[in-house]
């Protein structure tokens, strides 16, 4: 727990520890993209690759005590709330070294001492949930707010309606964040949701809201600050729509040909990782050699985390039945 929470806390103040982060995220997909088309990994993936300063962002201006719900695209939210590559990778191999004893899988990802609440199979299913974390959170006064990702297609699911009215109309301590990356499951977005800015729909519940760059890592930081601090001042819910892209298809082996030519090479260009690593050389917070440095620590890490898992147990049949409650 406290290594957890050492990671979480690294992030705040410390933009170097966020572009350390989201290297360790970036580098974890690509190896799950390459475990699991090399049969390691058995199930699905739904990896993130581009949508790390979301991740990231959000995990460096909130704390720890917060409540995170996230969807099944949530590989990245887990490791930048500071849940260790063995407890994800873990749960992702279906190791007993995993975050809920590998019993869960790559979509139920769960760290509660980091504030991360389940992350969800079912699209729009977190949102409700950090609806009522966030009514015990003003129930309790203690301060805390809840914290809902979610991605594009959740905005036309009853449940993204049905959370944003309650939390108005309660002024419940939550903050929305959608992750727009422009597809649903293996469809783009103007084929199914005729607004372009998911954001206009928090109005129609008085809920503020603030379009942000996904790409830009100190962008999103400040975004979710603001909001986060008006839900944490007792004013009631905030809406942050991130534009964000994901690089790869919807999960395993989609190829995503179905995307226009051209797209993914327009947003290669805006990678979040490398604009920040530019912003930091520019303002001399960083040299070359020392992001050279943070790349190579992430992949010895990696390494032995990938090492750990593969020499770790799988869970005991029995160990099932412990969390059954009837
Ligand atoms: C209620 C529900 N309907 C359909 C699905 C199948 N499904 C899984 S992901 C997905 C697309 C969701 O897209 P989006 O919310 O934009 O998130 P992204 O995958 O882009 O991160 C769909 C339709 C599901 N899991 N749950
Ligand atoms: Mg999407």
């Amino acid at each position: 727990v406290t290594d957890r929470l050492k990671r979480r806390e690294a992030l705040y103040g410390d933009r170097v520890a966020r572009l350390e982060r989201m290297l360790e995220i970036r580098a974890l997909e690509d190896r799950v993209q390459q475990l699991f088309s090399e049969g390691e990994i058995h199930g699905t993936t739904h990896l993130c690759q581009g949508q790390e300063a979301v991740a990231v962002g959000l995990a460096a201006a909130t704390l720890p005590e917060d409540w995170v719900t996230c969807t099944y695209r949530g590989h990245g939210v887990a490791l930048a709330l500071g849940e260790t590559l063995e407890a994800v990778l873990g749960e992702i191999m279906g190791r007993s070294c995993g975050s809920v004893g590998g019993l869960g899988g790559s979509m139920h990802l769960c760290s509660p001492e980091v504030g991360l609440l389940p992350t969800f199979a079912i699209v729009g299913a977190g949102m409700p949930v950090a609806v009522g974390a966030a009514l015990s959170c003003q129930m309790l006064r203690d301060n805390q707010i809840a914290v809902s990702v979610f991605g594009d297609g959740a905005a036309n699911i009853g449940a993204f309606h049905e959370s944003l009215n309650l939390a108005s109309i309660w002024k419940l301590p939550v903050v929305f964040v959608c992750e727009n990356n422009l597809y649903g499951e293996y469809t783009r977005i103007d084929r199914t949701t005729p607004v372009e800015d998911i954001a206009i729909r928090a109005h129609s519940y008085a809920i503020p809201s603030e379009i942000v760059d996904g790409q830009d890592l100190d962008a999103v930081v400040d975004a979710i600050r603001r909001a986060s601090d008006h839900a944490r001042s007792g004013h009631g819910p905030f809406f942050v729509e991130a534009k964000t892209y994901r690089y790869g298809g919807h999960s395993r082996a989609d190829k995503a040909t179905y995307r226009p030519e051209g797209e993914l090479d327009l947003w290669l260009k805006r990678d979040p990782i490398q604009i920040f690593e530019d912003n930091l050389i520019q303002e001399r917070e960083l040299s070359r050699d020392h992001a050279a440095a943070l790349m190579s620590d992430v992949s010895v890490r990696l390494d032995e985390a990938v090492n750990f898992v593969r020499h770790s147990p799988e869970p005991e049949p029995r160990e099932m039945f412990r969390h059954v409650y009837a």
